[in-house]
């Protein structure tokens, strides 16, 4: 980890297309509608961009259920219109990373639509077909096995044409690839990315990378919760026999396709649940497989494994442990990780990590900013997350839109009934947990209904989903770039000084806790990479004053960095959600 890269020190900030801003008034954000605010994307100060999907797809899951490779889906614009982006992106300093979705593709691909035609099809193999395991009493096909899908439900779907099942790990139409053929890989690998590398992009984000490789026969997955008749497959598709062998192979095409390129290309894979072992070596320099990846340690936090959106609560040391597991295993190695806190897929981080609440969200929205910014590896903003963006407050049910909660929703009222406990409790966690929480229109301004989400006001047309209506109490960026003490405003900040200090901010190693079982301090110290440096940050996760500690009685401390204005720190006290960074002396 000791040599630079342009994408080691990149701050990347995750735009989510159909929520960021709508060009042409469909209700639907749109490619031009990025290209259109890369100003703003440049005042806060980022390097890269990392779309999600904008190819063409039925939509069941957002775009990650792909029908196409190689066109842009119409609502998001025209080939032409990306091209355009990456282009203006480029020349404004911004280097472009797109969504590799690979795992599955969308039931209404080509190449599924040929493989069910029938049982003798040429492109049968390329995907995962079973028969029946029998079938009940009342007629009904008993799957092949007993694997959950990710978003609950069995995990096989039945095809009445050809009689027989295909395994799908996450919706009905997301039907998973027969990654043991090697001709299915090349043409995923030509289709999905050499296409888009022909295109000028800077780098992939690999969706569900490590699920690629299922074990051989597809065995039955141990019952972990004897209630359920599904069970979550576990390491009977998470990093798997070839996982690895599919990686390199996969990266050197990569290399081979941008050979010549004065920038090495970047990859980050979405790899979630893995042992030490395997994320060292996923990420190792040496081995060539990713550039890094996203672990999931500390954003399951709390969350129970067998039914989704059920919240627990957790200690700050727990959390602490589950960012040391995501962020630090790169530590001293030739291996290189990310810093987030947010995506498409997570809620919203001042909700589950902070404090919402008008008097700490600014405050503690910064606070936040500052742990990302002091952590070693690449630094990911998700849209909105530089503005403090909450969770979507008082919503009911029926205004999520997301295909993870809705099937779960939909099992919930089938198992325990629509008023049961049961559904109460599951509509408390979706109040926490939900995916949507990310995934509203971006708040441009406190005007208009929708924000001025979108640029034109066509009558009758509303947003995809309904709008986050936080955007009315200042939370939407014209009011944040107007006032120079916004969370805007204190990213912005905070990304330069990574910059400035990126010796220790970027590339600081021997990471250290310091008193971790602290309830309600989080504290570490680490060393610039020469050594020379040592820094220090004490962040207070609390709402009340807290005196601190210093690890070292002797050594003199000197701030650089705070959420509150350092003249008037205490010198031993943080306040409600304060951090600061120190030099030690
Ligand atoms: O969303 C999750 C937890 O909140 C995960 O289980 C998630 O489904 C998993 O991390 C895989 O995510 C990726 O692939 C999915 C897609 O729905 C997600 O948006 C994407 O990030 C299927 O393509």
């Amino acid at each position: 980890s000791a040599v630079d890269k342009w994408w080691k020190e990149a701050a990347v900030y995750q735009i989510y297309p159909a929520s960021f801003y709508d060009s042409n008034g469909d209700g639907w954000g749109d490619l031009p509608g990025i290209t259109a605010k890369l100003p703003y994307l440049r005042q806060l100060g980022v390097d890269a961009l990392w779309i999600c999907p904008f190819y063409d797809s039925p939509q069941q899951d957002m775009g990650y259920d792909i029908s196409d490779y190689e066109k842009v889906w119409p609502r998001y614009g025209t080939n032409e219109d990306c091209y355009q982006l990456i282009r203006e992106a480029h020349a404004a300093g911004i280097r472009v990373v797109v969504d590799l979705v690979i795992n599955h593709c969308s039931s209404e691909h080509a190449w599924f639509r040929e493989s069910r035609s029938s049982k003798t099809s040429a492109k049968r193999d390329w995907f995962i077909w079973r028969p029946a395991k029998g079938f009940t009493a009342d007629g009904k096909p008993i799957p092949p096995n007993n694997w959950q899908s990710f978003f609950g439900g069995s995990a096989w779907e039945w095809d009445e044409r050809t009689q027989e099942f295909y395994l799908r790990l996450f919706a009905s139409g997301q039907p998973d690839f027969n990654w043991e053929l090697s001709e299915v890989r090349k043409a995923i690998y030509e289709s999905a990315a050499g296409f888009w590398l022909d295109h000028g992009v800077d780098g992939f984000r690999i969706d569900t990378a490590g699920l690629y490789s299922k074990i051989g026969g597809l065995p039955d997955a141990e019952v972990r919760d004897a209630t359920n008749e599904h069970q979550h497959p576990g390491h009977n598709t998470q990093n798997g026999p070839r996982i690895h062998e599919f990686h390199k192979e996969m990266r050197a095409f990569f290399d081979k396709r941008t050979a010549g390129r004065a920038n090495e290309i970047f990859t980050v894979g979405e790899v979630g649940r893995c042992d030490l072992a395997g994320l060292l070596q996923y990420t190792s320099e040496q081995e060539r497989e990713m550039s890094q990846l996203f672990n999931f340690a500390h954003t399951e936090c709390g969350v129970g494994t067998h039914l989704r959106y059920h919240a627990q609560p957790f200690t700050l040391k727990e959390w602490k442990l589950g960012i040391a597991a995501s962020f630090l295993f790169a530590n001293r190695t030739d291996s290189w990780s990310t810093v987030y806190l947010e995506n498409h897929d997570q809620p919203r981080s001042v909700t589950r990590f902070g404090d919402d609440s008008p008097a700490w969200r600014q405050v503690s929205a910064k606070l936040l900013a500052i742990l990302e910014v002091a952590l070693t590896g690449t630094l990911y903003v998700y849209q909105g997350q530089e503005l403090g963006q909450i969770n979507n407050h008082g919503w009911t049910l029926d205004q999520y839109q997301d295909v993870d909660m809705i099937t779960n929703r939909d099992i919930i009222a089938k198992r325990y009934g629509k008023n049961s406990v049961e559904m109460a409790k599951f509509a408390q966690g979706v109040a926490l947990l939900s995916r949507d929480h990310s995934r509203t229109p971006f708040p441009w301004t406190s005007r208009e209904p929708d924000a001025s989400f979108s640029a034109v006001c066509q009558s009758g047309v509303k947003p995809w989903i309904s709008m986050n209506d936080s955007f009315r109490d200042g939370i939407n960026a014209e009011d944040e770039l107007k006032d120079p003490n916004s969370v805007f405003h204190f990213w912005r900040a905070a990304l330069r000084l990574r910059k400035q200090h990126k010796d220790i901010l970027v590339y600081g190693q021997g990471f250290e806790f310091f008193d971790l079982d602290n309830p309600d301090l989080f504290m570490f110290t680490k060393k610039s990479r020469d050594g020379a440096k040592t820094l220090f940050a004490a962040l207070n996760f609390s709402s009340e004053d807290r005196e601190f500690p210093l690890p070292d009685e002797d050594a003199a401390y000197k701030a650089f960095f705070g959420n509150y204005d350092l003249e008037s720190a205490q010198e031993r006290t943080l306040r409600p959600w304060e951090g600061r960074l120190f030099y030690v002396e």
